[in-house]
């Protein structure tokens, strides 16, 4: 067992569970590096997917996203990242081994949107499976005054969709209210999030001047297929990577 009784108790009851120094220093350092290669290469000379957007603060144009980074692409990061603890860890919370759906980093640089309010299911997700397990790795600090992600700790967490698909669960901007019904998991780099797909969760705009870089694997059980491709696909014609040139606003942003 990776996971103790009261990491698991934390995830069923919660829907999310902590877990400090997943990664060492020098895993984070590697990842790192690996963001910050990403960034500069723009998202054309590779075949990653980037998404940039005009900050509403500082109306620069950012990085907010890279998506669909693991696998060939990147073989010896991949084999980091899906270390054994790790996924023992994810098998333990999944109940089967871990298939992985997509992967992401959120950059989150000063200037970055908020995220508001939402179940990561309602992004159209139900349509590959019901269940699905994220894998946080903070690579920076997260702290609350850049954008630490908040959590909802329901005292009766449920596996359903509180709301219509597509949307957010309220377009009020953080700290989400009641404040005691949230945590906002501050953590440093190397530590972990596992959250499923119906923890309400968001962070606030990154008004501070440091960066909060998180990289956030989904996987979902191997019993329900892999979806994968199917998933990009669909996601790259309804909403197509960009470059630096071509940065949208928030308004195109959904869910
Ligand atoms: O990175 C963040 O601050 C929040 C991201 C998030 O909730 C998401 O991408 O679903």
């Amino acid at each position: 067992m990776v996971l103790n009784e009261d990491q698991l108790g934390d995830f069923r009851a919660h829907g999310y569970v902590v877990l400090r120094n997943l990664y060492s220093p020098e895993e984070v350092q590697q990842l790192s590096v690996w963001l910050d290669q990403l960034w500069d290469s723009d998202g054309t000379e590779n075949e990653i997917a980037t998404y940039f957007e005009t900050s509403p603060t500082t109306g620069e144009t950012v990085l907010v996203r890279a998506e669909y980074l693991l696998g060939d692409q990147s073989p010896q990061i991949s084999r980091l990242l899906l270390k054994p603890d790790a996924v023992g860890a994810l098998t333990e919370v999944l109940g089967d081994e871990p298939q992985l759906f997509k992967e992401k980093a959120n950059y989150k640089l000063p200037g970055c949107r908020s995220d508001l309010l939402h179940q990561d299911q309602a992004a159209g997700w139900g349509a590959y499976a019901d269940y699905f397990v994220t894998m946080l790795i903070a690579v920076d600090e997260n702290r609350i005054d850049n954008a630490a992600v908040s959590f909802r700790r329901s005292k009766q967490h449920e596996l359903r969709l509180l709301g219509p698909e597509w949307q957010v669960l309220s377009e009020d901007e953080p700290p989400f209210l009641p404040e005691s019904d949230y945590e906002v998991v501050e953590a440093q780099p190397g530590d972990a999030v596992l959250f499923d797909c119906y923890v309400p969760h968001g962070s606030p705009a990154n008004l501070s001047a440091a960066a909060r870089r998180n990289l956030y694997l989904t996987f979902n059980r191997k019993a329900d297929g892999d979806h994968r491709m199917a998933y990009y696909r669909d996601k790259w014609e309804n909403y197509p990577p960009n470059t630096r040139n071509d940065a949208r606003d928030r308004a195109t942003f959904k869910v």
